[in-house]
């Protein structure tokens, strides 16, 4: 079997499959006991800076589940640390940044990445691809306004106020600042796709606090500006945010092949408004992990039923897979996922 001819990679480009392709965004990570032991003593960060751990734990995912894609190891905060920004991954918490962006002076301490900033990350995707064989990789950045949300809020934030504050009240910095981001996610996506990467991943895990005028005005073209600037890779994009169901279209429209939904919308509606031409991604809710097994696999097959509307589909969760889910629900999920006949 190719690389080329994986059923992941046919289904972003829109062709047959023979069976619908699955994988899980945060596959790797707490839920899986052989992870929590590897990471045991090593700061979330160094980790991600250490390849022979990477290529490990990416790997520990596809050995379990036989998932059809594997995805690095690492974090969308990991470029920033690399071009020098004070940061660190509070374990419960998530990124902390020391000294957040409220100004010009701060933006101007962006500079860009280069591919020797983060050498860690092109060894261990040639690890990581060479152990893979036929199963494809995926890269993956943060995508501008979720990127700038932890460096001005400091930290997760569940209504992005200083971040939206700063994009209503300060459009010039906010460009400023936005336009910084998508060099560096360009730049992190292009060394991971040199490096053998066979798909990319824009994560705008929290576009979705915006409403479609905003989107369009604020944050698509930053987003837009990556995608484009790596078209020329030949690999499939993939463009994700949680709660997006109103910004599909103008989603769509940044240019990815491959618009990744959550689980609010279902996906023959989310294609439709993504429109002709785009695959999708998605979009089991997470917590159906924790409900009986038939339950789960139930609400599967709607999903893949939904996804047949779709020009092409990659079965996975709505968002992240949560910590405290049973990896072998998990198991059970691909194993359905692979065996099921649509409709
Ligand atoms: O100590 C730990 O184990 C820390 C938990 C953890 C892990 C396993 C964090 C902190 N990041 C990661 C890895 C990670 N992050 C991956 C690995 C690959 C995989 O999917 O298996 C990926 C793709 C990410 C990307 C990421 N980081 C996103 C986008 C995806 C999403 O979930 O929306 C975001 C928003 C982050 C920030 C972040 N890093 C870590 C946490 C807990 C968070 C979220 C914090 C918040 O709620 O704002």
């Amino acid at each position: 079997m190719l690389l080329s001819d994986s059923a992941f990679l046919r289904a972003c480009r829109g062709e047959r499959v023979p069976h619908v392709p699955v994988w899980f965004m945060r596959q790797a990570g707490r839920s899986l006991p052989e992870y929590r032991a590897l990471r045991e003593g090593v700061p979330m960060l160094e980790s991600c800076t250490r390849a022979e751990l990477v290529v490990e734990i990416t790997m520990q995912p596809v050995r379990r589940y036989g998932v059809d894609a594997a995805i690095l190891f690492s974090d969308i905060v990991v470029p920033l640390k690399a071009i020098g920004v004070d940061l660190d991954i509070v374990p419960g918490t998530g990124p902390v940044v020391a000294a957040p962006i409220r100004d010009l002076a701060a933006v101007g301490q962006l500079r860009e990445l280069t591919p020797e900033d983060v050498p860690y990350v092109t060894e261990a995707i040639r690890g990581a691809v060479g152990e893979l064989g036929a199963t494809p990789l995926i890269g993956f950045a943060g995508a501008p306004f979720t990127l700038a949300s932890y460096l001005i809020e400091g930290g997760p934030s569940k209504d992005h106020r200083l971040t939206k504050a700063m994009m209503y009240g300060e459009p010039d910095l906010w460009h400023a600042l936005l336009g910084r981001l998508a060099k560096i996610a360009a730049v992190f996506l292009r060394v991971q796709a040199e490096a053998g990467a066979s798909a990319v991943q824009l994560f705008d895990s929290w576009a979705g606090t915006l409403g479609r005028s905003d989107y369009e005005k604020y944050v698509r073209p930053h987003s837009q500006a990556v995608l484009e600037a790596v078209a020329d890779l030949g690999v499939p994009r993939i463009h994700f945010g949680v709660g997006t169901g109103e910004l599909l279209a103008s989603m769509g429209a940044a240019g990815a092949e491959v618009v990744g939904v959550d689980w609010r919308v279902p996906l023959d509606e989310a294609s439709k408004r993504i429109g002709p031409g785009r695959a999708v991604q998605g979009n089991l809710d997470p917590t159906l992990a924790f409900a009986p097994t038939a339950v789960m696999t139930a609400r599967a097959g709607e999903v893949i039923d939904a996804g047949r509307h779709a020009p092409g589909h990659v079965f996975n969760l709505g968002h992240g897979v949560l910590p405290g889910t049973d990896p072998d629900q998990l198991a059970r999920l691909v194993d359905f996922v692979h065996g099921y006949q649509p409709r």
